[in-house]
């Protein structure tokens, strides 16, 4: 993997051509970066640190520990091993937590929705319904709002709850769900997993790194297949499930003549008033008065993927261009909420007209405004954020807009629109993609997600991307990385025919999909276990998830979420690839992460730096389950005639065609 070694002086390190053409520009001339500060740093990671040795969690050390070295265990005599198997364990209790804490909100958000206390509304009923029967509630004779309040009153109480197992836990095949059970790693409730996980990397509590593994699964599949799945389920109840959708990524989407609002973070209740509210005549009429043509809203980061998913809002940026989409000096206010937000954006505003507003009272930072947003008075707390970034448009100065390398996107690729794209209302199933991997012509499935980051090239997320839909792989994609993809063109359905081998390229192009689908936030994860899952129960690809020919990665992870979705596919039957993970001080741990555990869960951690390398070592796992499937056999080549596209289900997608799944 490209190591950058220059930052943003020369620009010639930064891919993305709108990075560059914005960071050369006079007006970012004064802009400090990470890009810079990567470089400033000027020494390389902690190697105790980096690899996982250092503990730190008591005051008898710091003790940096060497393997193997017996002088160089912890003062209080932890190995190497459980060292960096506390660390990982925080690391995954932390990912968990932000996951759990954010659905929190929006379960929160959606019960005071069906209360009537907020300005949006139970939208996806067809959605409502099926999940009152995972949790069993009835559906007879009641309005929408009384089974909306019953199922988000339920899902709250899986916060709290101390015992039994975690509800949406049933939507996972039979088979892994008598794994878990046989482990004794079902989730019980959600915070007892973190909360349970703390306690257990505390000093002299668990010091057997295979008994703290099991809490970490249990941990991250209370993220997984509990609280982000509830959040994905109850936000598309709320604010409708996504259907593909056409729109554009890229900086360049701020507009010169309107009020640019970029809106930053991850929970969607902020953003989706704001566009409630930025609609409004009196908003639209304040933002003429003030010389502007309107109010643009732009996204960054996950909220980016929540507002392009449902509503088809343009993306402005992913987590490494916070900073640059702020140094064009076109942007009125950055509005965040909550998790990835630089401290940065503070410093970089105040070379501008920029205002940088938070709006949760978790999450403040020095030098931004704070307008806290209140759910019960959302379009309020909406109006006066906007009002604020609508004064601002007259003091703009000078700016740079870099217009002309936007690119389109299709997105929207709700595992439900997965479903109907292949089969339409009367046929929807996994059938297609199942006989398509079975005959060839797709050789399987890979996710890319998580985060971008300053210390590898900004094209590091398209390299592999393209390598795998070269090689026939499809993509499913969430949270940065699907920015990083659409920001490379892969998202538009032409690029199946310009990047996807043959097989691949054929079946997108009858579909009329792209090689690489959007499926949404890191929350949204979710949405890739529930495919899998179908995938399973279509039959022809094995009994269990850890039967299927595919692949996860986060190939340039940042963030403890991150680590957290890796570990709850694992822990889910897939095999993860990461490009570096903090646990190779210690052999057998890593070995155990690596190798051993696949036995018992299924799915197994891998690590590779460089991006061609790492696409084909998920191409050979690939390979190697197709084998086991026993069909890794050599197909010719079929073209698809009329007949074979009808059974394909035949349309082509909203914006582009058909309309996607009844949202109602
Ligand atoms: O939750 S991908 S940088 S923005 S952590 Fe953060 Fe990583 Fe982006 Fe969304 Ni996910």
């Amino acid at each position: 993997m490209t190591i950058r070694k220059i930052g943003c002086e020369g620009c010639d390190n930064i891919v993305c051509p709108s990075t560059k053409d914005v960071l050369k520009q006079d007006v970012a001339k004064g802009v400090k970066t990470a890009f810079h500060r990567v470089d400033d740093r000027g020494m390389s990671a902690c190697l105790f640190g980096s690899t996982g040795v250092c503990c730190r969690n008591c005051n008898m050390g710091p003790c940096q520990i060497i393997d193997g070295v017996a002088e160089m265990v912890g003062v209080c005599g932890a190995s190497a091993d459980t060292v960096a198997a506390r660390n990982f364990s925080r690391i995954i209790a932390a990912g968990s937590a932000s996951h759990t804490d954010h659905a929190r909100e929006m379960v929160k958000g959606f019960i005071a929705t069906a209360k009537g206390e907020t300005q949006h509304e139970i939208k996806d009923v067809a959605k409502l319904h099926s999940m009152a029967k995972v949790f069993d509630i009835e559906t007879e004779g009641r309005n929408k709002n009384e089974i909306a309040l019953e199922l988000g009153e339920k899902c709250l109480a899986e916060f709290g709850q101390q015992d039994g197992t975690l509800t949406m836990l049933k939507r996972a095949p039979a088979t892994l769900q008598a794994a878990w059970k046989k482990m004794g790693i079902e989730p019980r409730g959600i915070d007892r997993e973190v909360v349970e996980m703390m306690h257990r990397t505390h000093m002299g509590v668990d010091q057997d790194y295979k008994n703290l593994m099991l809490q970490v699964s249990r941990c991250s599949l209370a993220d997984g297949w509990g609280a982000s799945m509830m959040s994905t389920e109850l936000t598309d109840i709320m604010f409708g499930t996504p259907v593909p959708i056409r729109s554009i990524v890229d900086i360049g989407v701020l507009k010169e003549d309107q009020v640019n609002v970029t809106v930053h973070g991850h929970e969607p209740l902020l953003a989706e008033s704001l566009c409630l509210a930025a609609q409004s005549e009196d908003m639209q009429n304040l933002a003429k008065k003030a010389g502007a043509k309107g109010i643009n809203l732009a996204g960054v980061c996950c909220t980016g993927n929540e507002i392009l998913m449902r509503r088809g809002i343009p993306v402005a940026a992913g987590f490494i261009q916070q900073e640059i989409v702020l140094a064009t000096g076109a942007v009125e206010a950055m509005v965040v909420d909550i998790q990835c937000i630089m401290q940065s954006v503070a410093e970089v505003a105040k070379s501008f007209h920029t205002d940088i507003i938070t709006t949760n009272y978790r999450a403040k930072m020095e030098g931004a405004v704070h307008i806290q947003f209140d759910d019960n008075n959302a379009m309020a707390s909406a109006k006066e954020i906007l009002t604020r970034a609508i004064g601002n448009f007259k003091k703009r100065g000078k700016y740079y807009i870099p217009e002309s390398k936007k690119l389109d996107v299709v997105a929207g690729f709700s595992h439900e629109t997965i479903n109907y794209i292949q089969g339409g209302h009367f046929r929807a199933s996994y059938r297609p993609l199942n006989d398509n991997i079975i005959n060839g012509r797709i050789r399987g499935v890979a996710a890319m997600v998580g985060c971008d980051n300053y210390k590898y090239s900004d094209d590091t997320h398209e390299r592999i991307a393209r390598e795998l839909i070269k090689n026939n792989v499809l993509v499913l994609a969430t949270g940065c990385s699907a920015t990083a993809l659409g920001r490379a063109g892969l998202m538009r359905p032409e690029a199946a025919a310009e990047f996807a081998g043959p097989g691949l390229a054929e079946v997108c192009e009858t579909l009329g999909t792209p090689p690489v689908l959007h499926m949404g936030s890191c929350v949204d994860n979710s949405r890739l276990l529930i495919a899998a899952t179908q995938m399973v129960a279509e039959g022809g690809l094995g009994e269990h998830i850890s039967d299927l020919p595919a692949a996860g990665t986060s190939p340039v992870w940042m963030s403890e979420k991150a680590v957290a979705i890796g570990q709850y596919f694992v822990a889910s039957g897939i095999y993860v690839i990461f490009n570096k993970l903090p646990i190779t001080g210690a052999k057998k741990f890593t070995k155990y992460m690596t190798e051993g555990c696949e036995e018992e869960l299924g799915g197994k951690w891998d690590m590779e730096e460089d991006p061609i390398k790492l696409a084909h070592k998920m191409i050979k796992h690939i390979d190697e389950k197709r084998e086991a499937l026993g069909i890794n056999k050599e197909q010719g080549r079929v073209l698809f005639d009329m007949d074979m596209r009808r059974d394909l289900g035949g349309g082509a997608i909203a914006g582009v065609g058909c309309s996607g799944p009844a949202s109602s």
